[in-house]
């Protein structure tokens, strides 16, 4: 048996590999298709252990499907806009373009390294021109959809990063990229409409059975679907009670309790606000909050057990629904941009105004009731407002019956119930109020103020206002030679910014904006199927061919920001008639982390980050490959552990011995075989060891199959190490010259074919030089098991002697129950000497009991 020599054996398939063009995809329309895609990187070094999990992973499904006969496209490229480029350039001083280049070469060599199977002439950077054109491109086309447009609006900042986030960004009211606070500052920017999509994004998640169930529901969540109703509360004039011709509504998902109302809340950013107590004592209050609040992020404001702040206007609103004054408060609580950015308070029904209401002695009046509740009986008949104020020390229960509610008294009340429907048609009919959807979900808020990104392609005029760059001059090329370690920043460097209005001719300045790294990401995947078409973003006919992605593969935390914006793309590219798909990834593998040994997250600043290199130095990929994915199931976080690295390294060298052995017995035996090595294999002719072999190579290999086809690679692997065991014991047992010479031929051929997607090179070595094939093993088909073949024909039953186990027999699977009696009988003949046998009891398929006294 040779030696097993990873490095060389490696370094020579990764070679002929790549001459011979092995992994280019077929694009062979006679074969069924199949698009497996690992979330591409960003280039900020070389690649780290979750790169090589996300990737080693995504290997082995693509391998495997090519085996299985599919044509596939397994591409790799780099998401290589990004402020980290930014920053290094600045550190150092030299340009963003050289840094991410060159980073981008390094990651190249270590996926190379490890043998994954990209098809490497279609790999994408985002930041070619060649790309990035096309997203201008299709950001023009959204444009004149309507999809894209300009507002001044509050928006998070972030402090260190020096560029507005959008809401996805903000991840815990933090930067999602260095978890800095944000702050809110009123600045013009350019925005996707992703809202107009809200109710499709939520539909068609229904739709995605291949994607984990939590991913789906974090999604639901952030978009965020409310039915409720918006309510009109008529602003009375400054004596309080007189109605003026202003309307403020409310947006509630609680019309029901609208009797309940105790006052209305505004939050410290409404300008409405900030005009009621101009030049009132209320004011300098007014604009401490305000300012205090602005500190503060919008998750922060809304956490239930946060204390609430506020002040009052000094005015008033009306209640539609019984005439009564409340009074207007502004409290922190309450944010601009959602619903109508007004609440009514209903201390009895919300916690949040319960709390508000407490603290500044407002009234609670009660409208709502369990009929267990002492208050029921006093109140369920009560129309008007009897008992103004309770003692409770919380809000009520969210569910219940109406009291004090006039008409609506005695109706069930809650979140969708008879009630909120009964009060709606009421104040529809008057014109008071009316049903609303609101979503969560905002716009995508796409300007960043930073240079290392896609320039935003359009150019403001003073008098045409903003004008779209013309398309035959895409790209907007984004200058290479700012000097960012000068502190040359785009939006001051005059060679870029300065032209002329496309509409006008008149001087006029470019937009310096760049867009937001997500969109570079939102549509990569749609590249890859036409990754040098210089026409168009890629042609629908080579989209319909590859797009639906369909194994998706990378990390929970893009749970909302990539796959959100991803869906978003695909249905605006659909509505642009560029593509047939509705929904880009079919089914969604989130793999979990890979953590040190005491299960800390792996990080440069911790000093415990275990590098790829570390392993193929040593050992060589296929042992980094195999260890990876046999340590844990994927979507499972796994500890680091060298001795299951060191584990992985003995299985290899044993499979490889064991593989070589059965195939040298083989040679050996020729004698009945073919002259190419491999006779003919007769199952029907097996006999004892060989049969035995024979039925376990089929029950590991449909184990196998099973676990493959659904993405399990550690209990796969684990099925082919019982195989290995198996045929060990074979080679050990048997002589040489009664081995079966077709079956360890077959068994060592299947044994190479199933470990082949997860350890190649040690599969394709063994392939040439123990199976004497040719060609490669990815262009064999994968191997074909028989489950009935798996089935034992003997069966183990326990012989029992009044109860006790005496003996274990094997007898034929279908064996008669009178022949097993009497096998059970002659199997503990000595325990039955001088007994007479009362009874026989069979349990079929597992026990004998004989009663004898
Ligand atoms: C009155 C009421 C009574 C409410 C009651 C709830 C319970 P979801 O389900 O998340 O959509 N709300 C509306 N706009 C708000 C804003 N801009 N800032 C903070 N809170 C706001 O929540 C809808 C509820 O959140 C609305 O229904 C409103 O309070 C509050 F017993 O109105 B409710
Ligand atoms: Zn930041």
């Amino acid at each position: 048996v040779p030696a097993y020599d990873a490095q060389a054996i490696e370094t020579k398939w990764q070679k002929t590999w790549e001459d011979e063009e092995l992994y280019k995809t077929d694009e062979d329309p006679s074969k069924p298709k199949k698009y497996v895609l690992e979330m591409f990187p960003y280039p900020s070094g070389d690649l780290h252990m979750g790169h090589a999990r996300n990737y080693t992973i995504g290997d082995a499904m693509a391998r495997q499907a090519r085996m299985r006969g599919y044509d596939v496209l397994h591409p790799m490229g780099f998401d290589a806009f990004g402020l980290p480029a930014e920053n290094a350039a600045i550190k150092h001083n030299t340009q963003a373009a050289k840094w991410t280049y060159k980073n981008m070469d390094t990651a190249i060599a270590t996926m190379k390294r490890m043998g994954f199977s990209y098809d490497y002439d279609r790999l994408v950077r985002t930041c070619d021109p060649e790309y990035y054109k096309w997203g201008q491109w299709m950001f023009l086309k959204m444009y004149e959809k309507g999809l894209v447009y300009r507002a001044t609006s509050p928006v998070n900042w972030c402090p260190s990063c020096k560029t507005v986030l959008a809401n996805e960004q903000v991840v815990e009211g933090r930067c999602w990229r260095c978890g800095s606070i944000p702050e809110k500052r009123n600045l013009s920017q350019w925005y996707l409409k992703i809202t107009d999509y809200a109710q499709e994004l939520l539909d068609d998640l229904d739709k995605l059975t291949g994607w984990p169930e939590r991913v789906k529901a974090m999604q639901r969540n952030w978009i965020g679907r409310s039915e409720g109703a918006e309510i009109d509360f008529t602003l009375a004039d400054k004596d309080g009670v007189t109605p003026t011709d202003r309307k403020i509504t409310v947006f509630t998902t609680r019309a029901d309790t609208l009797f309940g109302v105790s006052f209305m809340v505004l939050p410290p950013e409404s300008e409405l606000a900030a005009e009621l107590v101009a030049g009132t004592e209320y004011e300098p209050a007014f604009l401490e909050l305000k300012a205090a609040t602005e500190k503060v992020s919008s998750v922060d404001r809304q956490g239930s057990d946060r204390e609430k702040h506020g002040v009052f206007t000094g005015r008033y609103v009306i209640n539609p629904i019984n005439g009564r004054p409340a009074p207007i408060w502004v409290a922190d609580y309450v944010l601009l941009d959602y619903g109508t950015g007004a609440v009514m308070g209903v201390p009895s029904g919300d916690q949040r105004d319960f709390d508000f209401a407490r603290k500044y002695g407002l009234p609670i009046p009660p409208i709502i009731c369990e009929k267990d509740d002492p208050l029921y009986d006093r109140l369920k008949d009560v129309r008007d407002l009897e008992v103004t104020d309770v003692d409770w020390d919380g809000a009520m229960a969210a569910e219940g019956y109406l009291v004090q509610s006039g008409q609506f008294t005695g109706l069930r009340g809650g979140k969708h119930s008879e009630a909120v429907d009964a009060m709606i048609s009421y104040l529809e009919e008057r014109g008071l109020g009316r049903k609303t959807v609101q979503f969560r979900l905002r716009d995508w808020l796409i300007s960043r103020q930073r240079y290392w990104g896609n320039p935003i392609p359009m150019i403001h005029c003073d008098c045409c206002g903003d004008v779209p760059v013309p398309y035959e001059d895409l790209p907007v090329r984004l200058p290479e030679n700012l000097d960012l370690g000068a502190g040359e920043t785009l939006a001051e460097y005059a060679p870029f910014y300065e032209t002329t209005c496309p509409k006008c001719g008149r001087p006029a300045k470019r937009i310096t904006d760049t867009m937001d790294t997500f969109t570079c990401s939102s549509w990569y995947y749609l590249r890859y199927c036409d990754p040098h078409n210089d026409e168009l973003p890629f042609s629908k006919e080579a989209v319909n061919r590859w797009m639906p992605v369909d194994n998706y593969i990378g990390g929970i935390e893009h749970a909302i920001l990539h796959l959100l914006y991803s869906r978003f793309w695909t249905k605006v590219c659909r509505d642009l008639g560029m593509i047939d798909v509705d929904e880009p990834f079919t089914n969604l593998l989130c793999q979990g982390m890979v953590k040190d040994e005491n299960g800390d997250t792996m990080s440069k600043s911790k000093g415990n980050v275990v590098p790829p290199s570390s392993v193929i130095g040593p050992y060589g990929a296929d042992t980094m490959r195999l260890a990876i994915l046999f340590i844990a199931p994927s979507e499972k976080d796994f500890n680091w552990d060298p001795e299951a690295v060191a584990g992985a390294n003995r299985f290899i060298k044993r499979a490889w011995r064991i593989v070589w052995l059965l195939t040298e017995g083989a040679a050996a035996g020729t004698a009945a075989g073919t002259a190419a090595g491999s006779p003919a294999l007769d199952p029907s002719k097996l006999s004892g060891a060989s049969k035995e072999l024979w039925r376990q190579l089929n029950e590991h290999g449909v184990k196998c199959t099973e676990d493959f086809d659904r993405g399990q690679f550690n209990t796969a692997i684990s099925a082919v190490m019982e195989l290995v065991n198996a045929a060990s014991k074979y080679v050990n047992d048997v002589p040489v010259a009664e081995r079966d010479a077709a079956l360890c031929m077959r068994v060592a051929h299947d044994v190479v074919a199933m470990l082949a997607p997860i350890i190649p090179h040690w599969a394709e070595e063994l392939f040439h030089a123990a199976l004497g094939r040719e060609g490669s093993v990815y262009n064999e088909p994968w191997p074909e098991f028989d489950p009935e073949q798996a089935k034992s024909d003997e069966i183990q039953i326990a012989v029992q002697v009044k109860g006790k186990v005496r003996a274990r027999i094997d007898v034929a699977a279908d064996v008669s129950k009178e022949e097993l009696e009497e096998a059970a009988k002659a199997a503990v003949a000595d325990q039955l000497v001088g007994k007479t046998i009362k009874k026989v009891i069979v349990v079929p398929g597992r026990l004998v009991n004989i009663v004898a006294i």
